[in-house]
Formats: C-alpha cells, sequence, structure tokens
C-alpha cells in the first residue's frame, strides 16, 4: 500500500474546502523503550512496540494555509525550496494535496535546538493536526497518529501528551500501527538534557536503523527485549518506581546501540564524552543518587530522575537542560 492509499482511507474528502488557516501544537517526545527498525520501511512500520513520554510545551506550532505554490518558514527563516527540510514537507504534502493546491507553512520549534530532541516528530505530528483544523476533518487522535507516522516514525507518540504507548501492530496497511495515550501522570519527573556534541551524525537514524536490522545478528534479540522491558515498564509506571522505569529506560537504550555494533560496518553514535558521562552517571549511582540515562541515535544523554534531586543533580552536570514532561498536567 502507498502512502497516498493509506491517506485517501482515512481522510474521506480531500477535496473539502479549506478554511481560513489551521495551527496546532505538538510536543516532542522521548522514547524509554526505543523504536529500532522497520518492518516496511515505507508506512514507518516498526518491529517493535515502543513507549515515550511527551515534553509538555516544548515541541512545535505549525500554522497551515493553502496557497498559489509550497512555501515554507521554519523558525521565522524562510526556506528555500530546494533545502532538505522543504523537500520533506513537500513529499509529505502531496499525499494530502488536492491538484493544483499549495501549501503555506509557517513553523515554530519551542524545543531547545542545542539540546539534542529530534524535531522530526514533533513537527509531523503538529503538520498533520494543523490540517486536520485547516480542512476541518475532525479525525479521532488515533487516525491523526497514524497519518503523523507516515511522516515519520516516531511522529505517532506526537500527537499525545504524557507516556505514550505505540502498537508496531500486523497488518500491512498499518492500520493497526498506532499511538494511544497511557492514563499516568507523572509530575515529579524530570529530563536532564546533556548535549555532547552538535556536529553532524555519521549516519542518520534511518539507514541505521536499516542496516542494523539488515547486518546485525545482535539485532535478532530486540524484540524479546522491548518485549520485556515493556512489561517491566508499565508495572514501575503503576508503582511510580523510579529506579525501576530508569533502569528499564537505560538498559532499553544501551541494548538499541549494542545491537548498532553487530552491524557491519558498525554504526556507532558515541563520542568519547558520552562514555565519559555514562561513567559518571554510574558512579553517582552506586554512592546514591537515583539518575538514569537514556539516548536516541546520536551521543547527547537525556538524565531521568525525580525533581527533588533537581539542584543536586544540576550541581554535577551544570551544562544541563532540565525538562519537566508533566508541566502541563
Ligand atoms: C525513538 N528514534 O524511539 C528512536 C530511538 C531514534 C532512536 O524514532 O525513519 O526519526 O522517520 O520513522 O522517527 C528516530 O526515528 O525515524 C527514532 P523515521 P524517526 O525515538
Amino acid at each position: 500500500m502507498t502512502k497516498a492509499e493509506v491517506v485517501a482511507t482515512i481522510v474521506p474528502h480531500l477535496d473539502a474546502a479549506p478554511g481560513a488557516s489551521g495551527e496546532a501544537f505538538a510536543p516532542a517526545n522521548v522514547a524509554l523503550i526505543k523504536y529500532w527498525g522497520k518492518r516496511d520501511d515505507l508506512l514507518n512500520l516498526p518491529v517493535t512496540d515502543s513507549l515515550s513520554v511527551s515534553l509538555g510545551r516544548l515541541g512545535t506550532t505549525t500554522r497551515v494555509t493553502t496557497a498559489d505554490v509550497d512555501d515554507f518558514t521554519l523558525n521565522d527563516r524562510h526556506m528555500p525550496a530546494d533545502d532538505p527540510f522543504s523537500l520533506r514537507l513537500t513529499s509529505f504534502l502531496d499525499h494530502f494535496r488536492p491538484a493544483q493546491v499549495g501549501f503555506r507553512v509557517t513553523t515554530t520549534n519551542t524545543v531547545p535546538t542545542a539540546a539534542g530532541f529530534a524535531s522530526s516528530a514533533s513537527a509531523f505530528a503538529a503538520l498533520v493536526k494543523a490540517l486536520d483544523n485547516l480542512y476541518g476533518w475532525q479525525l479521532e487522535k488515533r487516525q491523526l497518529s497514524i497519518l503523523a507516522r507516515l511522516g515519520s516514525g516516531s511522529a505517532c507518540r506526537s500527537v499525545y501528551d504524557g507516556f505514550v504507548h505505540w502498537h508496531a501492530g500486523t497488518s500491512t496497511d498499518g492500520s493497526d500501527s498506532y499511538a494511544q495515550q497511557l492514563d499516568t501522570t507523572w509530575p515529579g519527573l524530570r529530563i536532564g538534557v546533556i548535549a555532547i556534541s552538535k556536529e553532524q551524525k555519521s549516519i542518520g537514524s534511518r539507514p541505521a536503523m536499516r542496516a542494523t536490522r539488515k547486518e546485525s545478528i545482535l539485532y535478532r534479540s530486540w524484540p524479546d527485549k522491548v518485549r520485556q522491558d515493556l512489561s517491566s515498564l508499565k508495572t514501575a509506571l503503576a508503582t511510580f518506581d523510579l529506579p525501576m522505569l530508569g533502569q528499564v529506560a537505560e538498559s532499553n537504550a544501551l541494548s538499541m546501540h549494542a545491537t548498532m555494533l553487530g552491524a557491519w560496518p558498525p554504526i556507532l553514535y558515541w563520542q568519547p564524552a558520552t562514555v565519559a558521562t555514562l561513567q559518571r552517571i554510574w558512579r553517582l549511582r552506586s554512592e546514591g543518587l537515583q539518575i538514569y540515562a537514556t539516548m536516541d541515535a546520536g551521543p547527547n544523554i537525556k538524565l531521568l530522575f525525580d525533581a527533588q534531586q533537581t539542584d543536586i543533580v544540576s550541581g554535577h552536570f551544570p551544562e544541563m537542560t532540565v525538562v519537566a514532561p508533566f508541566a502541563n498536567a
């Protein structure tokens, strides 16, 4: 099935008359159980479930109107049509546009750009919500989640606040591969972002996922690891058990990176400072400080800890940016 065919099954009247404009916000998210590996590259269908926490007011606000030709502004900067950002947006919008229609899209990220959060998740979630508002489709969140996934897999989780579970699903059309919000709110949870490097990554997450799945024998154990971690994390969320949540998230992230090392050529996102920071975290934890690490497809580290420890943790990592994911709750 193509993306356009999926869109047609969800949006009944793609040629409906647009309103004056559509605007929406979507939060960025950090996965505690990672999405790594696709069973379908085109529709961004994952091999396993994943579970994330959305970042409250940190994310993307997007405004869409129709126009003669596509026209994109990112963080107050007009984007050339041949910029990778514009090309990716145009090809995504192609699945939604009635003939001859262009879109003017104005996007603002409230995620600190230096903080090392992926902005594609909140960007595609906000764009889909803004289109829903522009055309008055009034789609359910589950449908918005499926549409956002077509732009970027992790975007299907950014349709929601709080803790979010993305079900991998099994169908070839992806109709059962969507995210859902969990009931739990955890206002005391804090995420501390330690930016290790701002350099361009040596390999993007898309080709890295593909290579890991294809080349790494260690990837075969990844689905079992996710199943186990998902069950433990749900227990941790039900009992607000930070050490359990932290252990699951840290072990899951490190295991994801381990699968990459088993690929050939090997994939390693870590820098020397990544290892040094992990070793500091482990030393502080052995001294009794409840801090845990998670990492995405890059060298940066995100710490998980309780709000009551913020001053102590900030004292050890003064360069850290602290995020309160449930600040709106
Ligand atoms: C995650 N990552 O769960 C994992 C952890 C990176 C490491 O989701 O190809 O940008 O657009 O579906 O969503 C990054 O992958 O990939 C990602 P596509 P996406 O957050």
